[in-house]
């Protein structure tokens, strides 16, 4: 291998050091999770270079399509491959296979803006509390109960709120969730206002000394006067209860709707003050690409992602661990191939 070679696979090489430091078990929760994109994407992007001779405008025409139908997002897909043409023709790229490594360096900076915080932001001196939002179905429920088996796992107090006061069963599976990690839940009857259910349980919380509020909330979106006026009222009801909170506001969306997911985000964006986004079933789709997307073309940052029904199958979003994701076959390929040049002296 040429010292070209060896430059392309230093991003690769920092990549995998980043990969494989986080625990084994993150690193199979992404690499598992994310299987049906990898496939999608990373092993056509393959096929095509093997089949293509050189890098020509056919080659990048076949790459976009394959990035678009990703769910990458054609604006986004645009900007990449853009970058990649300047690469290509600045480094004087001629084999395919070079390829690889610097598209995975332009995605991971596609995906991690300068100096942003991902974490989630917490009180430093009392209740955190946190608002779920999001349309029907996207996972809301679902990622509340995992977030609390995180929390409980760190050792801190957890309390739920069944803000779900509309859809039937909603309350009921709040409670399942909070049986099975072992939180307690607040909760009213059914068809009760849920701004009422969550100053019952930040008193709640207050009164037990808890040390993380996690508030569930209904999934419509028909009407948007609606939502909004019921959204507003949660967070006044907060925001007078605890002053700082809610401290995230976190809009829940579901990777398989694809495009649709970025413009609930559009939508939800104009009704709360979104802090962050947690992308779900991430699992279920070949079109992972949507992370990139969301990333690029709105102004949130992705904070969790769910790659699975489990309890343990909700990460901190991390652009390094999702890219090393999806070029997993090609790292362990790149670690091979210096293992053989090492014995090969
Ligand atoms: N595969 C997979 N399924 C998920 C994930 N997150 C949630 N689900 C599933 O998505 C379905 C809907 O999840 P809920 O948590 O009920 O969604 P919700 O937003 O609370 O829905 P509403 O209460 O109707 O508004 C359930 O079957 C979950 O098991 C994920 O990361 N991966
Ligand atoms: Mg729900």
């Amino acid at each position: 291998m040429g010292t070209k070679g060896v430059f392309q696979l230093s991003f690769f090489k920092k990549l995998k050091e980043k990969f494989t430091k986080t625990t084994e078990n993150i690193t199979k929760t992404f690499t598992d999770g994310l299987s049906k994109t990898r496939e999608a994407v990373v092993e056509k992007i393959t096929q095509l270079v093997k089949r293509s001779r050189k890098i020509d405008e056919e080659f990048f025409e076949e790459l976009e399509e394959i990035l678009i139908a990703a769910d990458v997002g054609v604006h986004t897909v645009m900007e990449l491959t853009g970058r990649l043409r300047k690469e290509v023709k600045e480094r004087k790229i001629t084999d395919g296979n070079e390829l690889q490594p610097i598209l995975a360096e332009q995605l991971t900076q596609l995906l991690r803006k300068e100096n942003e915080d991902l974490r989630l932001h917490m009180n430093p001196n009392g209740l955190t509390v946190i608002l779920f939002v999001g349309v029907n179905g996207v996972g809301k429920t679902t990622t509340i109960g995992k977030m609390a088996h995180r929390f409980k796992e760190e050792g801190k107090k957890v309390l739920l709120a069944a803000g779900d006061t509309f859809r039937a069963g909603a309350i009921e599976q709040l409670e399942i969730w909070g049986e099975r990690v072992g939180v307690p839940v607040v909760k009213k009857e059914a068809g009760s206002d849920p701004a009422a259910v969550v100053f019952d349980a930040i008193e709640e919380a207050k009164r037990t000394g808890a040390d993380i509020l996690l508030c569930d909330t209904a999934g419509r979106l028909q009407n948007k006067v609606n939502l909004m006026q019921e959204l507003s009222k949660i967070v006044r009801v907060i925001e007078r209860e605890i002053p700082g909170g809610p401290h995230e506001v976190l809009l829940v969306l579901d990777a398989t709707t694809g495009q649709n997911a970025l413009s609930q985000a559009k939508t939800f964006r104009e009704v709360a003050k979104v802090s962050g986004i947690v992308l779900t079933k991430l699992d279920g789709t070949a079109k992972g690409g949507i992370v990139i997307a969301i990333r690029n073309e709105l102004d949130i940052p992705v904070k969790f992602v769910g790659l699975g029904e489990r309890m343990d199958q909700l990460q901190e979003f991390d652009p390094e661990k999702y890219v090393g994701a999806l070029f997993a076959d090609f790292l362990q390929g790149a670690e091979d191939e210096r293992e053989t040049e090492k014995e090969q002296g």
